[in-house]
Order: C-alpha cells, then sequence, then structure tokens
C-alpha cells in the first residue's frame, strides 16, 4: 500500500455548504432512478444540519412572556452541562471538538414500534415550532429563551407506546474524547447524565424536545443537537444531547437525584413555597438584565410553576409538593 495518508478534512469542510447538499440530493436522485422510476419526493435527501444554521419556523401555540428575551450572547455563555466542565463558561469555552451531527436517537421500552430515529429526517417531518419560555434554574437565576423545537409528545407517538408505559426516561450522551468534563479525574457525575419525566407530563403540549434558539440549530453548549424543555421545571430536567428515549412502568433515575436526593427531586417544578436545603427559591437573578453576567442584577419574585401553572396545575392536583419536590 502506500504511505499517502488523506489529511483529516472532512467534505463538508472543502466543500461550500449549499454545493454539499446539491451533491447529495443529486447523488440520492441517481441511485433511485438507476433502477426505479423516481416517486416524486424521492429526490428530497434530509438537509445536511450544522451548528447555528437558520431553521424554517412556525408559531408555536403558547403567548409569549411578557418579560424581555435573553441575548443570544447570554443565553450561549453562561450555561450548565456537566459533560464541559462544572463552570459556567465551560460549555461555551470546552465543545468546539463535540460533533452533534450526524445523530441517531433511540426510542424503545414500552412502545409498538421501537426505533433508531435520524435528528435530520426528524426536522424534516414535523414542522419547527418558535416556542417563547421562561426558564428558571435550580441556583435561582433565569432567562427567557426563544427556543425552536417540537412537542415532545409527537416524537414519542412515532414509537406508539403500549397501554403500560407511564413514565419516559431520557439518557444523555457519551463521549468522552470529545466532552473534557467526562475523562480525566474529579469527573462531576456518573455518565449518562439521565433525566425523567411522567408520561402525561411529557405528552404536556408544553412539553418540547429544542432543536434551536432564536431561529438557528443549537449550539453545542446549548445541547445540540437535541435537548428536553420543560418549561414549569427546574432547569436540570432538561437533558441535553439526548441518545435514548425509554418509555417505561417505573419511575425513572434522574441524575441530580441520584447525587443529593435530599436536595433534588424527581419532579423539581419550579415552586417559591419549598425552598431549596440550602437556600430560597422564592426569587431569581434575571440573567442579563442589570449587573454582570456572573453576578449581581435584578431579581424578580419566582412565581408557582414558573407562571405556567393555568397550564399545568391539574397534573398535581391532590399532591403534597413539598414531599413531591
Ligand atoms: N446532559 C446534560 N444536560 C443538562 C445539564 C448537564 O449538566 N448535562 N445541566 C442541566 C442544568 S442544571 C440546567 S440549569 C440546564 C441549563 O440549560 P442551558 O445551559 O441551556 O441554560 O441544562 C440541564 N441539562
Ligand atoms: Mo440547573
Amino acid at each position: 500500500m502506500s504511505a499517502y495518508k488523506p489529511p483529516h478534512i472532512p467534505a463538508s469542510e472543502i466543500t461550500p455548504e449549499h454545493l454539499y447538499i446539491n451533491r447529495r440530493t443529486l447523488l440520492a436522485g441517481l441511485a433511485a432512478g438507476a433502477t426505479f422510476a423516481a416517486a416524486p419526493g424521492a429526490f428530497a435527501a434530509p438537509p445536511k444540519l450544522a451548528q447555528g444554521e437558520s431553521l424554517k419556523t412556525v408559531p408555536g401555540p403558547f403567548p409569549k412572556p411578557k418579560r424581555a428575551e435573553t441575548s443570544f450572547e447570554d443565553i450561549t455563555h453562561y450555561n450548565n452541562f456537566y459533560e464541559f466542565g462544572i463552570g459556567k463558561a465551560d460549555p461555551f469555552r470546552n465543545s468546539e471538538d463535540f460533533k452533534p451531527y450526524p445523530w441517531t436517537f433511540e426510542i424503545g421500552g414500552m412502545v409498538q414500534k421501537p426505533q433508531t430515529v435520524d435528528i435530520e429526517t426528524l426536522l424534516t417531518k414535523f414542522p419547527l415550532e418558535d416556542r417563547v419560555y421562561r426558564m428558571r434554574c435550580v441556583e435561582a437565576w433565569s432567562m427567557v429563551i426563544p427556543w425552536v423545537g417540537i412537542p415532545l409528545k409527537s416524537i414519542i407517538d412515532m414509537a406508539e407506546p403500549t397501554g403500560s408505559a407511564k413514565y419516559v426516561a431520557f439518557e444523555g450522551v457519551v463521549r468522552p474524547k470529545e466532552m473534557p468534563g467526562q475523562s480525566g479525574f474529579g469527573q462531576p457525575m456518573p455518565w449518562p447524565y439521565v433525566e425523567g419525566l411522567r408520561l402525561d407530563e411529557a405528552n404536556h403540549p408544553l412539553t418540547i424536545i429544542a432543536v434551536g434558539l432564536y431561529g438557528k440549530t443549537l449550539l453545542n453548549q446549548s445541547g445540540a443537537p437535541m435537548r428536553l424543555v420543560v418549561p414549569w421545571k427546574y432547569g436540570f430536567k432538561g437533558i441535553k444531547s439526548i441518545t435514548k428515549i425509554t418509555l417505561t412502568d417505573t419511575q425513572p433515575p434522574n441524575s441530580w437525584n441520584l447525587l443529593a436526593p435530599h436536595e433534588y427531586g424527581f419532579y423539581a417544578n419550579v415552586n417559591p413555597n419549598v425552598p431549596h436545603p440550602r437556600w430560597s427559591q422564592a426569587s431569581e437573578r434575571v440573567i442579563g438584565e442589570g449587573g454582570g453576567l456572573f453576578g449581581g442584577g435584578k431579581r424578580i419574585d419566582t412565581q408557582m410553576f414558573n407562571g405556567y401553572g393555568d397550564e399545568v396545575a391539574s397534573l398535581y392536583a391532590g399532591m403534597d409538593l413539598k414531599k413531591n419536590y
């Protein structure tokens, strides 16, 4: 064999993006045309996605919050994503080696149609909705984020859950070579990051899988290519870079509860009346409004269910939310 080693440059870097897409489409068409007469639509290969690419969106069904949207700069430079480190700046600093595309995830467990889903195909199946949501972290800071997403229910229904399914379990990605927080000493938690919802919470129309924000595909630090968004729960429920969705009849584990069960429960509903054992949850610091990114700033009162009580309070009728925190 020759000693020649090709340089490590992906085709997408040496071919301008639009030509690359056209070439793929052309190749798909040629392959189909070689043996069959192409059916209408057969030439439409799914788009090849990249971080920060513009998405075509439709208006979502919920009104925008009254509070102003947090800037793109703040949303993408103040994050929690322990796979890249525990500091708020670590996700944007340490995530450049992570490759969110191509991406597939599994839906399985108590379903009729377990399947592996390619995200590029998924994005051609459902309209991408604009969903501007208030987001509230358990650390008592908040943002307003213009997500782009798909109702989680649409994705779950593709797999046709059986009657015994009661919960949905989620798993994050494990890629120590691309995620510095997953390699070396002093790792903050066991991997993968895991989360769970009750099936009725997962199917609630507010619950989405976000694939973008501000009209563009997610950057790595925000959970590319797909992450959970449940706006009436503390931020840690919003698991990033999901690889697996499993329908089950038992309450799934969630990473922060495994780590500190007295501090973080399964439900994690935003609740100003139930303090965290080490701090109050009655108010929150608004990221980007006065003060610096890393301190100070305006404080506002935290609302029950983060302001989404009209929509979700009925899910918890009769439950003691002090016990089920
Ligand atoms: N995989 C994974 N998902 C995660 C986390 C994480 O460390 N790893 N952190 C959670 C926490 S604590 C919060 S507050 C939100 C933060 O989302 P944001 O950085 O997009 O604001 O992501 C959640 N999802
Ligand atoms: Mo958080």
